[in-house]
């Protein structure tokens, strides 16, 4: 069933699309694509439900959730494998997938038992001042498919449980990942119109922006959407948006590293997920000290990543998702030699594909001496193509050339010198940080998101609680007289008559 509106799955007349898996062409299933009738159906399923949701106890609003949570433990292994055979991420990343996922559903809920808010001191003895949290309303929540369940749920669950009703736009490459989050939720009795989700593309996803009964806007995803979603929703009185978009993650590799660390360091960092993190790094800053050897090994390693089957156990990388990709793999790798490259891995067309049909690519690996004009050094390609940038000089040199794009995601650093990652703590521009790890792989506890071109606000975890919810600040006095802060005079002043 395409679309799921009001408490049912419910079947669109759009124009079908198919998703196919990556790794083999095959077809997985064939959706509607949702129109903006459809849209407009689920943000009034939405709209209706928002008043009772938000009456219920935060407890009792996580108690869905909780279902849902039991059945993302029980069922990691089959949705993990459906999220590896739709998007071709390897195994244990398509599980991985599911326990993320679990483990924001379980923050979500969790938070049902917290404090919400703050009990703050007032200047006026007799008054108490503290801040509540009232949801906003109908959250309109837009997807990437790299996380198609985990993201989602970075989104909705702390959408639902702060009080809100959600609609929810899913990537157009995930369809079958969506029908399943949809269906858990379904399963766990979520209230008739309290979530509801439309499939579709960019279109389908404008739809909800520009609804003007949505109240905020949560996306992941490219850049250019989320620019032109930040840029619609400032257009409209009340709304906001929270976005979260791509990087040009850099890990930074110094003389005082150690490379046993840093070249697998760099090795995830650049390939996890066939490069398709929007943490993924495409570069590597590398001091000159320590350069020949960490290229040697990290070369020797990139040349022999096992390339294949996402369902192998043997895998390490899996195709990218779809043709437009592999393409834009190219055109990238083209302008790294155009702009001046020396290529020291060139796994782009790989000798022997693993199948006929999948969109396989293998990882494409650069030298070139850093230039802040370089496209190819500022500019996010998603896929496995990396660049080895060699420096000279001290960690300030290599911060420079680290904050040198328009993005600051995620970043990492590989140094036994604590003044080195001081240094680097006080000056990468970044919302993500690592030291003497990959720049992959946060935790759902923490905020996560970038500065610069990189977002706007967090939309997960703690941080998406402030894009959901209103804060109203209370002021009660207990005191039959009335004191005003700022030594404002509270007198009643009477009339001149007597004068
Ligand atoms: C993304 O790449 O879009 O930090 C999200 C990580 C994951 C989330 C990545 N927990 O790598």
């Amino acid at each position: 069933m395409d679309h799921y509106i009001g408490g049912a799955f419910v079947p669109g007349d759009g124009e079908r699309f198919v998703s196919e898996n990556p790794a083999t062409g095959k077809e997985i299933g064939a959706y509607a694509r949702g129109e903006e009738s459809d849209v407009a159906s689920a943000v009034a399923a939405a709209d209706d439900a928002a008043g009772a949701w938000r009456e219920r106890s935060y407890t009792d609003r996580a108690e869905v959730l909780w279902d849902v949570y039991d059945a993302l433990r029980e069922r990691t292994a089959e949705l993990g494998e459906l999220v590896s055979r739709e998007c071709g991420k390897e195994r244990s990343e398509g599980e991985a997938d599911i326990r993320e996922a679990a483990h924001m559903v379980e923050w979500a809920a969790g938070n049902a038992r917290h404090p919400h808010g703050d009990v703050v001191p007032s200047e006026i003895a007799a008054k108490d001042a503290y801040m509540r949290r009232e949801p906003r309303g109908v959250v309109g929540c837009i997807t990437p498919w790299n996380f198609p369940v985990a993201i989602p749920f970075w989104h909705m669950a702390v959408a639902l449980v702060e009080g809100n009703t959600v609609v929810w736009k899913p990537a157009e490459q995930t369809p079958a990942c969506a029908e399943a989050v949809a269906e858990l939720l379904d399963d766990a009795g979520v209230p008739d119109g309290v979530f509801n989700m439309v499939q579709g593309h960019g279109d389908a996803g404008a739809a909800v922006v520009d609804d003007e009964r949505v109240d905020t806007i949560l996306f992941t995803g490219s850049a250019e959407v989320g620019h032109d979603i930040a840029a619609s929703v400032a257009r409209e009185p009340g709304k906001i948006a929270a976005c979260e978009m791509g990087g040009k993650n850099a890990v930074v590799v110094t003389e005082k590293a150690d490379l046993d660390l840093a070249v697998p360091a760099a090795i995830l960092s650049a390939f996890k997920t066939t490069g398709q993190r929007c943490v993924s790094a495409e570069r590597l800053i590398v001091h000159r000290d320590v350069y020949d050897e960490f290229r040697e090994r990290f070369v020797s390693l990139a040349a022999d990543l096992p390339v294949g089957d996402p369902l192998d156990s043997e895998t390490f990388m899996g195709p990218l998702v779809e043709a437009s990709a592999v393409e834009k793999f190219h055109r990238y790798n083209d302008l790294a030699r155009e702009e001046g490259a020396e290529v020291l891995v060139d796994r782009a067309e790989l000798d022997v594909a693993p199948t006929a049909d999948g969109h396989w690519v293998g990882p494409f690996v650069y030298e070139l001496e850093f230039d802040p004009e370089y496209r190819c050094l500022r500019e996010e390609v998603f896929g496995p193509h990396v660049a080895l940038i060699p420096y000279e000089g001290g960690v300030e040199r290599a911060v420079e050339i680290q904050n040198a794009t328009p993005y600051g995601l995620a970043g990492s650093i590989i140094s036994d010198d604590y003044r080195q990652l001081n240094y680097y703590r006080d000056h990468a521009e970044l919302g993500l940080a690592y030291a003497n790890l990959p720049c992959i792989g946060a935790e759902v506890q923490l905020p996560f998101g970038g500065v610069k071109r990189s977002g706007n606000g967090r939309p997960s975890a703690r941080e998406i609680i402030e894009a959901v919810t209103e804060r109203t600040a209370w002021t009660v006095n207990n005191s039959r007289d009335i004191a005003l802060a700022q030594g404002l005079s509270a007198d009643v002043k009477t009339g001149s008559e007597e004068s």
